[in-house]
């Protein structure tokens, strides 16, 4: 039976942490003064750091233990949580915590190896650690093996034991990386130990990647979940230890185990003498919580599916490409001796500096040198996605087509004889004249992870039957990719944690505050900046402050709640966007522009004196993430300053539009985001933002003028009554902080430059399997022209109702109705509007699905769109009268 390969992440991410992009001046400096060894570099000089030591993403789940720590010196419950997970994972009884591998080995040499002795194992690796202790290994590797490059020689294994008699037999999951056993191969050699009366003690650090190789490659065990080979493979020692920092996920720690009452009585009476007490062995309380975790979670069948195929693509891509590289379980261990012919003394670190050096990749040479001459490049576990490891392959690649003018290095003289470690080498070397890869992916790394739905279709029949057809009334338990909305479903980043932490409460004025207020003042030159709860409390406010009852608010094209606001402070909202605004395939590129021509009627008819003020929006939601052209926000702004009417923007998605500026107006090409978004509110007076957009943030939102203290005076008046301080707008200190963070790292180039053309790339994927979708593609969301997908559907029928739940049972995925059902009924007439634009919307949270998701998404709709003759339309079963796609209710209407 194969295993099926997931076809994306299943998992969506749930914190980010930015990466550092220094320029080649920058890499040259920092290697020079790393004196040409990368060890030395630190990670906010690197882009991606290609080891998997200790790397990884954490689970939500993990990062929640880290905070539940009970941090007692003795008898910790985090403890017994480690000692659960352990006998459930694992199945040994009994638990010696250690503060890593290295302590576990440490107490084992202490217990089980009195001077002199030798050991037997099929790993190189653990020479590094027991040569300096006189402890001599055996090499019992089957070297003629072809599949199962990690089995034990038998013959020689005996012939070890019986001429050396070993402490032990040593065997290691996936030895050195490289070479996984079987499972049938480990039985004998458990049987060989107990017939020589020896202990086999395992490590488990790579279990999980050679239970995934025996699944694939050993007979009979296609079958097995890698839960079972686990403990299968764990039971079949009499001690296993544990690295943290591996399959589990964690930062640090480790332990031992085993069955046996008496070995753990060894272990214990050393480990108060190394690492700890008995009941945390040098582990912090939060770190037996994350260990523990880690360990339950490790053997989730779909991710370790997921993970491996991570890294067999990204094998196969440099392989493909002709790299000389050996399979490692957590990556490519490239031979830098024959990937560069020139030769010289040091190859891996001459590679790895090339590499830093054209791309800012870091590959790190670890251990004893002179072991083998292999550059690992270990994918840090679900921390980074597919697109990103293409494009380090990629940047392998590049460097493999000029590999010929890499330098050699050259010893720094004074590097002493007794030099055995790559980490205390250093080289004088020249820059070699090479070209650079430049990456142009999402710039930051998985730091944190959620688990996502895993449903099937009857499942999600069920559930969107139970919904009444109305995806806003579906259960994010029960949805896979969730694109109902952009709005407070960003993945903060861990700076954005950090500010929040570190924001101290206080009903006053809060340094977060401060800095909120600073960060407006910078990103938009607004002097007034007033915190609000989100968008909607800062539109209530401004339409107070500035509508007269009876007032005309014009606009480019309204927004639901926006709207409503101004309706209920007396104004009235007349549309004057562009006609190409409404048509789904005029592929007009700033559809989110004002008519002038409309604009100037409407003042005409009821004089400069009846308007309010504009309300103008960027990347106008409605009309499909629209943007507006920097030519049409001058205009706008010198119309309207000549007649005294006020400019108001909704800059909720302003950076998104900033963004579309520079992609496509020549003049901006080369001006940094963040100065076009200055530019662009130049042209207003004053602007509402749903922070929960660009900001990057879960809650929050703004009103901000730009210089009118009178207007901002009486808006802080309202802002007591409706909101909360004025120093907060009802927001804890904390969110103020993470929004100020977010202002910044939302006009980072490539970050906006990454989500908007993600939205593209999802576009274009259904657009190359015939989907109909608005165009041109907006900022935030793919918008799906239902009157063409489903054209047979009559409006009355909601199509677009229909389209959103079939999209959900086929996929997972869950989209917006924005078509009949939203517009709501003539109030005089009672029959429906029947809008021009009856659309699904696949909204896009920021930095939070991979492309791999993505293409899942795509590849279901086109799909549906292949069946598009089954499916027909809803009737409401239960209709509210006002807003009703939120709480509507449909069944099938045929
Ligand atoms: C979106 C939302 C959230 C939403 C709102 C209403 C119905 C369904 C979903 C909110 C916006 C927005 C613009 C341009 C103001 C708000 C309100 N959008 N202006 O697109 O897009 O902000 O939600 O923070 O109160 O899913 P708020």
């Amino acid at each position: 039976m194969p295993i099926p390969v997931p076809t994306h992440e299943p998992h969506k991410i749930k914190t980010v942490r930015p990466i550092a992009f220094p320029t080649l001046d920058e890499r040259k400096r920092n290697l020079a003064a790393a004196r040409f060894n990368v060890f030395e570099l630190t990670p906010s000089q690197i882009t991606f750091d290609m080891v998997s030591y200790g790397t990884g993403a954490m689970s939500q789940e993990q990062l929640a233990g880290q905070l539940v720590g009970d941090e007692a010196y003795a008898g910790a419950r985090n403890f017994e949580t480690l000692e659960r997970a352990i006998n459930r994972v694992l199945g040994h009884t009994y638990v010696c915590p250690t503060h890593n591998t290295l302590g576990a080995v440490k107490l084992l040499v202490k217990t089980l190896c009195p001077p002199g002795s030798t050991l037997a194992s099929n790993a190189r690796g653990r020479v590094d650690l027991h040569a300096p202790r006189g402890i001599e290994i055996h090499d019992v590797r089957d070297h003629a093996e072809a599949v199962f490059t990690g089995n034990f020689d038998l013959v020689r294994l005996e012939q070890v034991i019986t001429t050396t008699r070993p402490a032990f037999v040593g065997a290691q999951c996936f030895a050195d990386g490289q070479h996984p056993f079987s499972l049938a191969n480990l039985k004998a050699v458990r049987a060989l130990a107990d017939r020589h009366g020896l202990r086999l003690v395992l490590d488990l650090s790579r279990v999980i990647e050679n239970a995934w190789y025996i699944q694939r490659h050993e007979a009979g065990m296609a079958d097995r979940s890698v839960a079972e080979l686990t403990k299968l493979i764990a039971k079949t020692a009499h001690v296993v230890l544990m690295d943290g920092a591996q399959a589990p996920h964690c930062n640090t720690g480790g332990f031992l185990a085993t069955d046996n009452p008496a070995d753990l009585e060894l272990f214990l009476n050393e480990v108060v003498v190394y690492e700890g007490l008995h009941t945390y062995g040098g582990m912090a309380g939060r770190t037996m919580e994350v260990l523990a975790r880690g360990l339950v979670e490790m053997t989730d069948e779909t991710e370790v599916q997921w993970a491996m195929h991570q890294t067999e693509r990204f094998t196969a891509r440099l392989r493909a490409a002709g790299i000389p590289c050996e399979r490692g379980c957590d990556g490519a261990y490239v031979r830098a001796d024959s990937f560069l012919p020139a030769g010289g003394g040091h190859p891996q670190h001459a590679l790895a500096c090339a590499l830093y050096q054209t791309s800012g990749v870091r590959a790190l040479a670890q251990g004893l040198v002179g072991r083998d001459q292999l550059l690992p490049l270990q994918i840090p576990r679900l921390a980074m996605t597919n697109e990103q490891l293409d494009q380090v392959a990629d940047a392998l690649i590049h460097l493999f087509r000029q590999r010929d003018r890499v330098s050699p290095l050259e010893l720094e003289s004074g590097a002493a004889a007794d030099m055995h470690w790559h980490d205390q080498l250093s080289f004088r070397s020249v820059f070699a004249d090479l070209d650079t890869f430049e990456f142009d992916c999402a710039p930051y790394l998985i730091h944190t992870l959620e688990p996502i739905a895993r449903t099937d279709r009857g499942q999600r029949e069920r559930a969107i039957r139970e919904a009444g057809w109305n995806t806003f009334l579906l259960r994010s338990a029960d949805v896979a990719i969730d694109l109902l909305t952009d709005s407070g479903t960003s993945a903060m980043s861990t700076t954005q944690w950090a500010a929040y932490d570190a924001a101290i409460p206080t009903p006053a004025t809060s340094e977060a505050y401060h800095r909120f207020v600073a960060a407006v003042r910078e990103t938009y030159g607004y002097a007034y900046a007033l915190p609000t709860h989100q968008g909607r409390a800062a539109e209530q406010i401004l339409s107070e402050v500035m509508i007269r009852p009876g007032q005309i608010v014009p606009g480019n094209m309204y927004f639901t709640t926006t709207k409503v606001h101004q309706e209920l402070a007396g104004g009235r909202f007349v549309d004057v966007i562009v006609d190409q605004a409404h048509d789904p395939q005029s592929d007009y590129p700033w559809k989110g522009d004002i008519d002038l021509a409309k604009l100037e009627a409407v003042v005409a008819e009821h004089g400069a004196a009846a308007i309010a003020y504009i309300s103008f929006e960027h990347s106008v939601n409605l009309a499909g993430g629209q943007p507006v052209s920097m030519d049409n926000l001058r205009a706008v702004y010198a119309y309207c300053s000549g007649r005294d009417i006020p400019v108001m923007f909704d800059a909720t998605r302003a950076v998104e539009n900033a963004y579309l500026i520079q992609k496509h107006d020549a003049r901006f090409h080369h001006t940094r985001v963040r100065d076009i978004l200055r530019e662009m509110m130049l042209y207003g007076d004053g602007c509402t933002v749903s922070g929960k957009k660009d900001y990057l943030i879960n809650m929050g939102g703004l009103l901000a003028f730009k210089d009118n203290a009178v207007w901002a005076r009486s808006a802080e008046a309202k802002l007591r009554i409706y909101e909360g301080g004025v120093r907060d707008g009802g927001l804890p200190a904390g969110d103020l902080a993470a929004m100020a963070r977010g202002m910044e790292e939302m006009v980072d180039d490539r970050y906006i430059r990454s989500r908007v053309e993600q939205t593209a790339r999802l576009a274009a994927w259904l657009k190359a399997g015939g989907v109909p979708v608005v165009e041109p593609t907006g900022t935030h969301a793919v918008f799906l022209d239902v009157k063409r997908f489903l054209p047979h559907v009559d409006q009355d029928l909601y199509p677009a109702q229909r389209l959103a739940g079939e999209i959900y049972v086929e996929t997972g995925v869950r989209a917006m109705e924005r078509g009949n059902v939203s517009k709501g009924r003539d109030p005089k007439t009672g029959e429906n509007h029947r809008p021009a634009l009856e659309l699904v919307r696949l909204t896009l949270p920021r930095r939070v699905y991979s492309d791999d998701h993505l293409r899942a998404v795509a590849d279901g709709i086109v799909r549906l769109y292949q069946r598009r003759d089954s499916i027909g339309g809803l009737k409401f079963v239960h209709e509210p009268p006002t807003l009703r796609f939120f709480q509507g209710r449909f069944e099938l209407a045929n």
